[in-house]
């Protein structure tokens, strides 16, 4: 009785494999391509991975069935939640499933937690039918715990012994997927059986590169907010009063705020890499906002949609020195500013930075200034959905148009974040279809004991009978970045690309925006469609079309 009709309905979708996995696991030729390298820093990686480094592609073709034994497998969440994490636990679930009805799936309880410390389930039929296609990770819940030292890399080789399992698949963003990699590297190290493999998932849209076309729930996500961004729109254009600036989720790449962009049409959309690349400080960012509401209050409209992205203000060249200067002082230091309120912290922490991050420091409003001194996450990210940057910019946009002294409009503006409202949602049929497909070719990674693979779906703007499943050697997609005040090895994060080949999303929204700055150009979405016409019920997102052509 607690269930929707819409959550009834959506858990009869069979949601749509590529042709190379519809005949189930054992039906599947493994088709390996040459040896890979890392994008960067290659002989520090392969020194780290000397047994999952430089493995080859590898893509699934349909063949005649071979024999196979019973899997078992266990699966983590990891991270934020996505839509769609249910439907690969799903098609991991029917792709064992199909090579052996003894076959076995554990799912880890909490996050990468949940393996360390043996908490788990046993997935069965009734369960798995009863989160087919919904949305949210809450069948066995997630968590951001980063698996790294030796003590908790032998406790998850405890549990996977004790499980006797042949694989374990770890669905996550780049920092997760880094784990599986870190992980399996271990276990192949220390003679463990157990494959470990990853899957790309996160709102944030920012994992992903040559061989993966999109990460999971983004599509879902961006659809989500662009529906909300609309109906605002709507309202504004309808009262004709407010300014509305609306953050939206993506801890560094603006690939969420340019997405929803492309499908509303705002007035303003800044795009953190855009900021970056022309090295805007903070006041001319502000000047550019304010600049567009000055023209449209010139022409009697003091009303409009501002769209900006949650990690903007690490991508403004001064605030985004102060921010990693602040994590490797507060790395360092941490003991002594505990407890210290926000004045006595600043006080303490001017001298750990330089002289030019100490100002930009004190310029900021106590408020923000608390915000950047929160605790980072167990990855050494600075938790930016936390900081309310879109009251920031309101702020700072009021007293820019205030010392103009010829400002004659009214800017009365409300703030608005969305984030999490958008990463539990229903998957979409792109989503429920990708991830279903993702889950069944870690099954086939699985089965094949192949350890270190991210499981891979391409040609997805392609239609489904052209969607070629396969497994990426996680090692390929890495480089050493700063973390923590330390090196790591970590995958690439993809942000949005202002040129080359993955620009087309960009330089589509560069030749609108101006126009869009004026006018009321606003285009409404609408709620995500899963029945109707294909071009409505089955159509993907922008970012994807433009950036592979389709
Ligand atoms: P992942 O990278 O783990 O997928 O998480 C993405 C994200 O939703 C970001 O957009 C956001 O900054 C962050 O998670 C919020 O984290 P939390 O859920 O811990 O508040």
């Amino acid at each position: 009785e607690n269930l929707s009709v819409l959550t009834k309905a959506r858990q009869a979708y069979q949601p749509k494999l590529p042709v190379s996995l519809k005949n189930g696991a054992l039906s599947v030729k493994i088709n390996k391509g040459a040896a890979t390298e890392s994008v960067s820093d290659q002989a520090k990686i392969k020194e780290l991975f000397p047994n999952t480094y430089g493995l080859p592609v590898v893509q699934f073709e349909a063949a005649e069935a071979k024999a196979g034994k019973a899997l078992r497998m266990g699966v983590v969440l990891s991270g934020g939640q996505a839509p769609g994490g249910h439907n690969v636990i799903a098609g991991i679930y029917d792709g064992i499933k199909s090579v052996s009805k003894d076959s076995v799936l554990f799912g880890f309880l909490g996050g990468p937690s949940g393996l360390e410390n043996g908490k788990y389930i046993e997935i069965d039929d009734a369960k798995m039918d009863a989160y087919r296609n919904a949305g949210g990770f809450d069948m066995i819940q997630s968590g951001r715990t980063k698996l790294e030292t030796e003590e908790q890399f032998n406790k998850c080789i405890a549990v996977a012994n004790k499980l006797d399992l042949d694989a374990i698949v770890i669905i996550g963003g780049d920092d997760s997927n880094t784990n599986a990699a870190v992980l399996g590297e271990y276990f192949q190290s220390k003679g463990v059986k157990t494959c470990v493999c990853g899957c790309p998932k996160t709102i944030d849209g920012d994992l992903k590169n040559e061989f993966i076309e999109t990460s999971f729930g983004f599509d879902t996500a961006v659809k989500t907010y662009s529906e909300l961004i609309g109906n605002i729109m709507r309202d504004a254009n309808s009262a004709q009063k407010y300014w509305h600036f609306i953050k939206l989720m993506g801890r560094s790449a603006s690939h969420i705020a340019l997405e929803a962009a492309l499908q509303t049409h705002p007035n303003i959309c800044l795009i953190s890499e855009e900021v970056k690349a022309k090295q805007m400080k903070l006041k001319d960012v502000i000047k550019q906002v304010a600049d567009v509401v000055y023209a449209r209050a010139a022409q009697g409209k003091n009303f409009g949609v501002a769209l900006i992205p949650e990690g903007l203000l690490e991508f403004i060249p001064d605030v985004g020195v102060l921010i990693s200067e602040l994590s490797e002082a507060l790395a360092h230091h941490e003991a002594e500013v505990e407890g210290l309120d926000t004045a006595a912290k600043v006080e303490k922490l001017c001298a750990w930075v330089s002289a030019e991050s100490a100002e930009v420091l004190k310029s900021l409003p106590a408020g923000i200034q608390a915000q950047l001194m929160l605790e980072r996450d167990s990855h050494g990210n600075v938790q930016v959905s936390l900081i309310e940057t879109e009251k920031l910019i309101i702020e700072m946009v009021k007293k820019e148009l205030k010392n103009r002294g010829d400002f004659k409009g009214k800017f009365s503006a409300l703030n608005h974040f969305f984030g999490y409202e958008g990463r539990c949602a229903a998957p979409s049929n792109f989503d429920a279809d990708y991830c279903y497909s993702l889950g069944f070719a870690a099954s086939v990674l699985a089965l094949n004991g192949m350890n270190g693979y991210m499981s891979s779906v391409r040609n997805v703007t392609k239609g489904i009978e052209n969607w070629v499943a396969g497994g990426l050697p996680i090692t390929m997609m890495m480089n050493i970045e700063r973390r923590h005040g330390a090196d790591k090895p970590v995958i690439r994060k993809a942000l949005v690309e202002l040129d080359g080949p993955m620009s087309a999303p960009f330089k589509y929204f560069a030749a609108r925006r101006d126009e869009w700055a004026k006018t009321e150009s606003y285009t409404y979405p609408g709620p995500i469609q899963y029945w109707g016409p294909s071009e409505v019920c089955d159509i993907t997102n922008f970012t994807i079309k433009l950036e592979r052509g389709a």
